[in-house]
């Protein structure tokens, strides 16, 4: 056990060190230090690494917040709905759309657009054993998901006649698994040079009394820092660099459990074009007053993403003359990020606010054994990407059909889980089948009755689809599965 203070542990450690040792006991973070005795050179070594990349302002700032000593915000904010570009449903709309289209396209077709995946979280409510990516979801193939993207990625790549680069966010958490993941599958048929991995920052929890939490005698627990994480670490990485570099202006950014995702929307994409936005998103209509996702609502303002927690009832229940819900605008964590924004954001120092949380988190005891507590126990620190939009101009707010475009793996059974998922694909490719004439059988539900897939390097999208199934016989025989 660490017995004998400072001086005695700073025997032997570079200048660095021992500074870093000082700021440890300044902050009041000596516990830290409680097995350093026993921690042979090389733990010793490990600990002194990894207290070397905390931030202690930050979790001294963190502190006082837990502790009530920063300023509750008792300023009376201003809350209204947020405008955005709806689903075309008349004539004008669609011209509208056609536009945005080809304007997208060029863009997509001038190399100035890259995927940006991020897939830094621990996907803890999966209980799936290693990165969420490696999930396998297709109906029929068992295809996981990092290959539905990787294909989607290829077939836009062919289509534009383009190479579309790809960036991966990982955290240390999931990052050598990722990268040996992609190794042993070739790339998914990508270009190697062209997917790009790095990683987030990790932020320590904090104990009930602001300490914080060894889950090791030389390893402190530590979390990702939140998507929000992912502008500062795509610019500290120098992924931001190297896309300016290739010329790349727009990040098709998405998350790793979406399995509808439409990965580079030339439409989306125009929009953002013409608007001049340096961050954009797609929403949906939320299905009821009680949906947990966050909505777009002008604050202050300023469009900003309100967490469903933090709206009164009132204003989650309030509805507009013609019967929808006034803050009815559901964010899905589907998004445009400007490079040039990226930059701006991470240049200007990073002040995307913290979230706090309060969750499980595996501790040490005193006597050195780890305990995994059933209970909350600790407080969790992470940036969200959304909270980006207030510091943008003119962001678009794009309107989606949800099953088109929208269904997350998150749960192990029940709502958002791979059950959904892979029958939310099934019920969308069983769409493209059906309007290319092919019957397909729905069980009471209306959901397709047999598993159906269809790879994108078969048809990005329905008109593809249509196109290459005119003239070919093609009959569901307990599935369907269509590959390149
Ligand atoms: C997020 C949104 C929610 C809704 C939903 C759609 C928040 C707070 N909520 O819910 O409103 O849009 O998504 O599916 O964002 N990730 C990282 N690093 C991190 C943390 C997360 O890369 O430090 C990635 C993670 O790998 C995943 C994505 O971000 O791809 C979403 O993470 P999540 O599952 O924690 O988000 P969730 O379900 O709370």
């Amino acid at each position: 056990m660490y017995r004998h203070g400072v001086d005695s542990m700073i025997h032997g450690r570079t200048p660095d060190e021992k500074r870093l040792i000082q700021t440890v006991h300044d902050h009041g973070q000596e516990h830290l230090f409680r097995f350093w005795d026993s921690l042979s050179g090389k733990e010793k070594d490990a600990l002194m690494r990894q207290i070397g990349t905390i931030d202690f302002e930050l979790v001294a700032a963190h502190r006082r917040l837990l502790s009530g000593a920063e300023e509750a915000d008792t300023a009376v904010h201003t809350l209204d709905p947020a405008p955005c570009i709806p689903i075309p449903r008349d004539e004008a709309g669609r011209k509208r759309e056609r536009r945005a289209r080809e304007i997208g396209e060029e863009a997509i077709r001038a190399g100035k657009v890259a995927a940006f995946l991020v897939a830094g979280g621990q996907g803890t409510r999966l209980g799936f054993d290693g990165p969420k990516g490696c999930f396998p979801v297709g109906p029929v193939s068992g295809k996981t998901l990092f290959q539905m993207h990787a294909e989607k990625i290829l077939a836009a790549s062919r289509r534009y006649g383009v190479t579309i680069p790809w960036a991966i966010m990982t955290s240390e958490t999931n990052d050598a698994a990722t990268r040996e993941f992609f190794q042993e599958h070739g790339w998914f048929g990508l270009d190697p040079g062209s997917v790009i991995f790095f990683s987030q920052r990790m932020i320590p929890a904090l104990d009930g009394e602001g300490r914080l939490i060894l889950d090791g005698r030389d390893h402190i627990f530590m979390n990702p820092n939140g998507h929000g994480g992912s502008l500062l670490a795509l610019y500290e990485s120098g992924t931001i660099g190297r896309f300016e570099a290739r010329g790349v202006e727009i990040l098709s950014y998405f998350q790793v459990d979406n399995v509808l995702i439409r990965i580079v929307d030339p439409v989306f994409i125009g929009y953002h074009i013409q608007a001049g936005a340096g961050m954009s998103s797609k929403m949906v209509q939320k299905s009821h007053p009680g949906e947990k996702v966050g909505v777009f609502g002008i604050r202050d303002g300023k469009l900003n993403v309100i967490e469903y927690s933090d709206l009164s009832p009132e204003d989650a229940e309030a509805r507009l003359p013609d019967g929808s819900l006034k803050y009815g605008s559901g964010s899905i964590a589907i998004h445009l990020i400007d490079t040039k924004f990226v930059r701006a954001e991470a240049e200007d120092g990073f002040r995307l606010p913290y979230h706090t949380a309060f969750k499980k988190v595996p501790y040490l005891t005193d006597s050195g054994d780890l305990v995994d507590p059933d209970t909350p126990n600790a407080f969790k620190f992470e940036t969200f990407v959304f909270d980006a939009l207030a510091d943008t101009s003119s962001p678009v707010i794009m309107e989606i059909v949800r099953e088109h475009e929208f269904s997350p793996v998150k749960n192990a059974a029940g709502e958002d889980s791979p059950a959904t998922a892979r029958r939310d694909l099934s019920n969308y490719y069983g769409g493209w089948l059906e309007a290319a004439g092919v019957p397909v059988p729905r069980d009471a539900a209306g959901n397709a009755a047999v598993p159906l897939e269809i790879s994108p390097l078969f048809a990005l999208d329905r008109e593809e689809f249509t196109a290459k199934a005119a003239g070919r016989e093609l009959t569901i025989n307990g599935s369907l599965y269509l590959e390149e």
